[in-house]
């Protein structure tokens, strides 16, 4: 399937055309094509074949034969021949959050900047000091966006660390060497954002395991084999290191290896203190010179010979440090929530906004999942950009889910919006139109650059509205685009606490927003939370497992979640006071 290449192809052909100062509706073409195509359910060289490209929304001719002549021989002449005039390494400008295409042009221009490196070359000897238009202020964050790109470049998110293991990890489980396989590293862990995934396979014949890896078809190159630890990277430019172990030694291995490091110091010094060592080939006792063998097989015969209850990977973080490893005696541990107690999803978007499923797919969909509730949480009126639904449309709404709920048994769809707070902290909708929805997510979708004081405030104004229910992705961050707002998380917390607001864990890999910290700490305070998919497709229900992770990380129990309630249960716990 060639549609990602298209979107790509497209979406660079549009902000190049953009950075040359083309005419805006020729610009806005090559992105709304790019967009059809990525909702597209089907795959592009078929709608090709059949002549039918014209049929999707915003294909013209134009693009129909740019398609085409991409499909049939890999390139598109007018866009090499653009390239010659616009180079193609000023996209990497592009994507630095707060320099677009207007900015990328200038930094060309006058100062010959043609890449990321050249533009951090040109803030470090102050080239950009001076340049028209470009305050101080703008400076700055154009430092804070290329820091965060670049530390963007180095750690992919946990949707795509786990959609790259996941391949890798089928196609090793079909060899009969491999006896047991897992991940470790900070993907066992379920870290946000992750450098490299680290896989560990029990095999008597680690040989026949490392050739079988080398030559998997995801492999690009090989960054160094052995015989018992090899790392290879992706096409996609992922490490992935491999490392094969003894069946005996499979617990103290994979404990090991799980760390992450500062958890390996803390279980060293726990072992210290007790006469112990721990490797990663077991837990021994030592007496003078002696080392003996106490327990390797399992990481929780390892635990246990460290007189320490099992400890989820999740939580072997600092996150709680102070809970898991207490001045005396050993930790307790909540039965953390998991996959399986999630019983609907709160927040996602139908065609009525910028979802690509209507509402009856989106059940269908959530109810095969065992769900027993879906929130179908369009965008309100007042973000046009996503196609906010307007008052007139509600009506229509409402009908056809309470249509579709009549058919349906032992599922319930519900009313919902995703409610923009605006620059003012100002809700969309009036408060009789907020009172008709059985579910109301308020969110920021602007005014980023905003005080600390007046983000707060913004949010917590919508806390105080008693319709609603919880505050969506609450920082607001983009891993690898955007850092979140300034936010008083403490204040927006204790709001939530005296409102009975929830607060989202917004599972859309790209969001993870509440982060495990910051779950933590809210926690903490009292606050309980909806952990939700912000699902724009079908597909994306699947997400809700990282959501899951994250409060795992942040050491939740099913009983700070709303969303592992039953129906009944749900809407009764939705009254606000
Ligand atoms: P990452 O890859 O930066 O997202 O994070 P990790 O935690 O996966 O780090 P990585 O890949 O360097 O190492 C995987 C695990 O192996 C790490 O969590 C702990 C263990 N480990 C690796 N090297 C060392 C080491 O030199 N000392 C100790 N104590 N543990 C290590
Ligand atoms: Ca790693
Ligand atoms: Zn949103």
């Amino acid at each position: 399937m060639k549609n990602k290449e298209v979107v790509d192809l497209l979406n660079r052909f549009g902000t190049l055309l953009e950075i040359k100062g083309d005419i805006f509706f020729k610009v806005r073409a090559y992105y709304k094509a790019a967009e059809a195509i990525e909702a597209l359910g089907e795959d592009i060289e078929h709608v090709a074949k059949e002549n039918r490209l014209r049929e999707i929304p915003g294909i013209g001719a134009e693009i129909d034969a740019k398609i085409k002549e991409f499909l049939a021989t890999g390139k598109v002449r007018a866009y090499q021949e653009l390239t010659k005039e616009v180079p193609e390494s000023l996209l990497e400008l592009v994507e630095i959050p707060s320099v677009g295409p207007k900015k990328a042009k200038m930094f060309f221009d006058k100062l010959g900047v043609r890449s990321r490196e050249d533009l951090a070359d040109a803030l470090a000897k102050g080239k950009l000091d001076g340049l028209p238009g470009l305050k101080e202020k703008a400076i700055q964050n154009i430092i804070k966006g290329l820091k965060l790109v670049q530390e963007g470049h180095e750690r992919m998110n946990l949707g795509v660390a786990t959609a790259t293991a996941e391949l890798i990890i089928e196609d090793l489980s079909k060899l009969p060497e491999v006896k047991d396989i897992s991940t470790a590293g900070s993907l066992r862990r379920q870290r946000e954002t992750i450098r490299d995934i680290d896989i560990l396979i029990v095999s008597p014949k680690p040989q026949k395991v490392m050739e079988h890896f080398l030559k998997l078809p995801a492999v690009k190159s090989v960054n160094a084999h052995g015989e018992t630890k090899s790392s290879i990277l992706t096409h996609e430019g992922v490490q992935v290191d491999l490392r094969v172990v003894e069946p005996s030694q499979w617990g103290a291995a994979l404990l090991y290896f799980t760390g992450s490091k500062n958890f390996n110091v803390k279980i060293r010094q726990i072992a210290i203190r007790k006469k112990m060592k721990v490797s990663e080939y077991g837990v021994f006792k030592v007496s003078g010179s002696r080392e003996t063998l106490l327990a390797s097989k399992t990481e929780t015969a390892c635990f246990k010979a460290l007189g320490l209850p099992y400890i989820p990977p999740e939580l072997r973080e600092d996150i709680g440090e102070a809970e898991l490893f207490p001045a005396k005696g050993a930790p307790n541990i909540p039965k953390l929530i998991e996959l399986s107690d999630i019983k609907g999803d709160l927040h996602v978007h139908s065609q009525y906004s910028d979802g690509h499923n209507t509402i009856a797919e989106m059940a269908a969909a959530a109810q095969k999942r065992g769900y027993e509730y879906l929130a179908i949480s369009d965008h309100s009126a007042k973000l046009k950009v996503a196609g906010g639904v307007s008052p007139q449309d509600l009506i229509k709404k409402k009908k056809e889910i309470e249509t579709l709920n009549a058919k349906l048994k032992g599922f319930r769809v519900l009313f919902g919006t995703e409610l923009e707070i605006d620059t003012e902290g100002n809700l969309d909708y009036n408060d009789k139109i907020l009172s008709e929805f059985d579910f109301v997510v308020a969110s920021v979708h602007s005014g980023f650059e905003q005080s600390r004081e007046k983000i707060t405030r913004r949010i917590i104004n919508a806390c105080r509205n008693k319709h609603v229910h919880a505050i969506g992705h609450p920082t607001g961050r983009h891993i690898g685009k955007r850092e979140g707002y300034d936010l008083d998380l403490k204040e927006v917390c204790k709001a939530a606490v005296d409102t009975g607001t929830l607060l989202e864990i917004n599972s859309f890999p790209i969001r993870l927003d509440l982060d495990s910290a910051n779950i933590y700490f809210a926690r903490s305070m009292g606050v309980k939370f909806t952990i939700n998919t912000d699902s724009h497709h079908v597909d994306h229900l699947e997400v809700m497992r990282f959501g899951v992770s994250l409060a795992r990380r942040g050491w939740l129990t099913a009983g700070d979640v709303v969303n592992t309630l039953s129906l009944r249960g749900l809407l009764g716990s939705l009254k606000k006071h």
